[in-house]
Parts: C-alpha cells; structure tokens; sequence
C-alpha cells in the first residue's frame, strides 16, 4: 500500500472498530524525535501538545529510552508481594527532588487523584476524627482530574458527567480562584482541597496571584489537606519543577504523572509533605503495576534527565519568549494570551467561530495543538524547544492567526 491509502484505512479501521470517544486531528503519527513528529507520509510537525504535558523531555528521549530497555531486559514486574531493586532508589530519588517524606506511587493521574481521596478521607476518620462516610473534600469549578466514575462525579463539565451517574457524594464546589469561597465552603467534615495550581484542560485558567498561598494558610488554620494536582502543571512544565514553587507553598500531598515517565510507561505518585499517607497500613490499596521496577526505572531517569539537561529553566526561558510573541500577534478574534513557562494558551472570542480551525490550519503549516473548549488552543511543546523552534512556531501561528 502507498501511504497515503494507509492513512485512508486507518481511518476507516479506527472508525469501525474503535469506541468514538476522541475526536482527534487526522494525522497518522508514525515516528517522534525531540519536539518533532511524522506522519506516515513522512510529513514532519512539531509537537505543541506533547501528549498534554506527557512529553516534556522530548519524543524517545534516548536516555530513557535507554533506561527503559535495560531494566525491561532485566525484571519488568514482580507484584508488591516481592521487593524489587527500583523502588528505593526510585523513592529516595522522587523524595530528594521533591522534597517529600512519603510517596505511593501507581500508573495513571487517575488513580493517583483516587489515592490522594481515599487517603485524606482516611485521616479525616482516622485522625482529624471526622465521623465515618462524612468526610468532605472541595474541589473546584472547571478542574480536570481524570475520567473514573469517582473524579467525573465532582467535575462541572457536562459532557463529562452525562449519564454516568450516579456518583458519589462528599465533594463540594467552590469557584476557582477565589479563596474566600473556599474558607466558606470547609465545615468539620472537610478534610481536603483539590485543585489544580493552573487548570489545564479549563483552558490553561491562571489564579490570581497569591491564591495558592492564600489556600494554603486557609488550610493549615482549618487542619485541611491541601492537595494539588500538578500531574499536567508538574514536572517543569511551567518553568519550575512544580507549579506550586511559584508561590513558595508546600501542598500536603502533591500529584504527578504524565512527564513522570518521559511518555514511555504510566507512572504516576502521591508524594506527601505530611503524615498523611502513613494512614494506610499493608493491604489496604494497591494496584498490579504501582511501582513495578520498570516504571521505577523509567521514572528514575526521566527525572534525572529532567534536571540535569536543564528542562526545567528551558521551559521558563522559552515559554517567557514563546508567550511574548503570542502576545504581539494582532487578531480583533483573540480575547486573551496568557501562560506560564511553556504551559500557554491563545483564547478566541466566543463568536470567532471556534479555536478547531485554527488547529486545522497550523498542521497544514506543520504544527500539532489542540483546541480546548471549543474557543482556546493550548501550545505546549516538549520543555526541550530551541528558540529556533519557537521562532519557527510564531511565524506559522502569526501567519494563521492574522489570515
Ligand atoms: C485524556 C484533558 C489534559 C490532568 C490532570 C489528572 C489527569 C489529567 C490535571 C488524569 C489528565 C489528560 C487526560 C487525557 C487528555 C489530558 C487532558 F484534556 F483530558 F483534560 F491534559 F488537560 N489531573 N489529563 O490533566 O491523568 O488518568 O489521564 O493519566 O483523557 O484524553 P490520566
């Protein structure tokens, strides 16, 4: 077959056998290197979507491509019925950069978020002294914090809760931002606040300054556990090794995934800065791959290669220079330019017809993005873009955006 009849049948197959739950842009990725991508027409892309902050390091980092292959040559998985000789390095690791004195770790966001639930509610009852099935946890308007039953229970998006009920209860929302609304919303039974330090999938929505350490100091007065989920925000993504450094605040647990693995493998933690996590005892969560020494290895090197090929001051460096270009692109249809590091996202007004046709017409020219909500698209390469590179972008995304 030439490939453009392959590409024609993968669509075809997807269709037909695949459940429709995305609606993605029709490009068949077949190969990724650094910040770039080919189809199978061999047309290259640069990536600004990074598999949503999944890639920071870059497609096929080879040094954890590396670490990947050896240690999968080696012991992939041996249950936690057994010890294996990544988990503690890998801990010790993860806890030194972090600054964390406990982790659990799992696989997917998802289930990290789900670990972090269960945890506070356990110290809620077993600790703060919550009465049993009481325990209340506040999240916010707008968050994103994965697809289980659980975590669609206490989202605000429609379309994400339609006919999936019904949910659990225990969760209360408070609009994002302001953290009045917090401090009214804790009663005795409230054992933590959920949130995201900027929301991604809302549209890259940035708090005000000071909200985080406000929400902080809120939660220590109440003995509330702070959770914040940095699973799309951490790991360099806006400039600093977690968002919440920003704000010089220290989260009672905090949530990472994603670039936790480089995008090799699902790896996520629950790191803790306080006791919090030493409620569970043996026996009482878990899950198959938590923590096997493939993940653990993987993980290991993606940090290191995180820090020590300077990522982190990259993503600051270029995400600064990136949303300053953003910023001088001129389009009456652009309501607001805003980010942080290389977290950044370009808002459309509501009757400028749609942010998905912008996206259409940035992979003609040669850039992957992904509208969100309808009227935002979000640009967030691999935390290893040159300023070649972002100057290549703005050219094209200047060019689309003034047509
Ligand atoms: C998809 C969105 C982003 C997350 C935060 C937890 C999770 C995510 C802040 C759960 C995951 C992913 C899910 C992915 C697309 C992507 C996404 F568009 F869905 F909302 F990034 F904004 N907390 N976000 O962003 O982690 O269980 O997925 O590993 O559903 O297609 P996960």
């Amino acid at each position: 077959m030439n490939a453009a009849a392959e590409t024609t049948d993968f669509l075809a197959v997807e269709s037909e056998l695949g459940a429709h739950n995305y609606k993605p842009l029709d490009v068949i990725l077949t190969k990724g290197e650094g910040v770039w991508v080919w189809d199978v027409d061999g047309k290259k892309y640069l990536d600004c979507l990074a598999a949503y902050s999944a890639v920071n390091q870059g497609h096929c980092h080879p040094r954890i491509l590396k670490a990947m292959v050896d240690q999968a040559s080696k012991l992939t998985l041996t249950s936690r019925a057994f010890r294996n000789d990544q988990l503690a390095p890998f801990y010790e690791e993860i806890c030194a950069l972090t600054n964390s004195s406990k982790v659990l770790p799992m696989n997917s966001g998802a289930e990290a978020v789900e670990t972090a639930v269960k945890c506070v509610r356990k110290w809620g009852y077993e600790v703060k002294g919550v009465a049993e099935n009481q325990a209340e946890i506040i999240v916010c308007n707008n968050n994103f914090h994965g697809r289980t039953l659980n975590i669609v229970g206490f989202s605000t998006d429609p379309s994400a809760r339609k006919n999936f009920g019904p949910f659990a209860p225990g969760f209360r929302v408070v609009p994002f931002g302001d953290a009045a609304a917090l401090e009214a919303a804790i009663t005795p039974n409230t054992v933590a606040f959920l949130v995201e330090p900027i929301q991604g999938e809302a549209g890259v929505i940035i708090p005000p300054e000071g909200y985080i350490q406000a929400v902080r100091e809120i939660c220590t007065r109440h003995n509330v556990m702070l959770i914040l989920d940095e699973i799309q925000t951490g790991l360099g993504r806006t400039g600093r090794l977690l968002a919440e450094e920003h704000e010089g605040v220290v989260a009672d647990l905090t949530l990472v995934g994603k670039a936790l693995s480089g995008g090799f493998y699902p790896i996520s933690a629950v790191l803790s800065n306080s006791e919090v996590l030493g409620v569970l005892k043996p026996g009482q969560h878990g899950s198959t791959f938590g923590g096997n020494p493939l993940a653990c290895a993987i993980a290991r090197e993606s940090l290191k290669v995180l820090v020590e090929e300077g990522m982190i001051e990259n993503s600051a460096k270029q995400g600064a220079y990136f949303l300053e270009g953003l910023k001088k692109i001129r389009n009456n249809a652009i309501r607001d330019v805003r980010g942080r590091g290389l977290m950044l996202a370009v808002e459309f007004h509501p009757d400028a017809g749609g942010a998905r046709r912008y996206c259409l017409e940035l992979k003609e020219l040669g850039i992957l993005c992904k509208e969100t909500h309808e009227h935002t698209i979000r640009f967030a390469p691999p935390l290893t873009i040159t300023r070649d590179e972002v100057d290549w972008a703005l050219e094209r995304i200047e060019r689309v955006l003034t047509q």
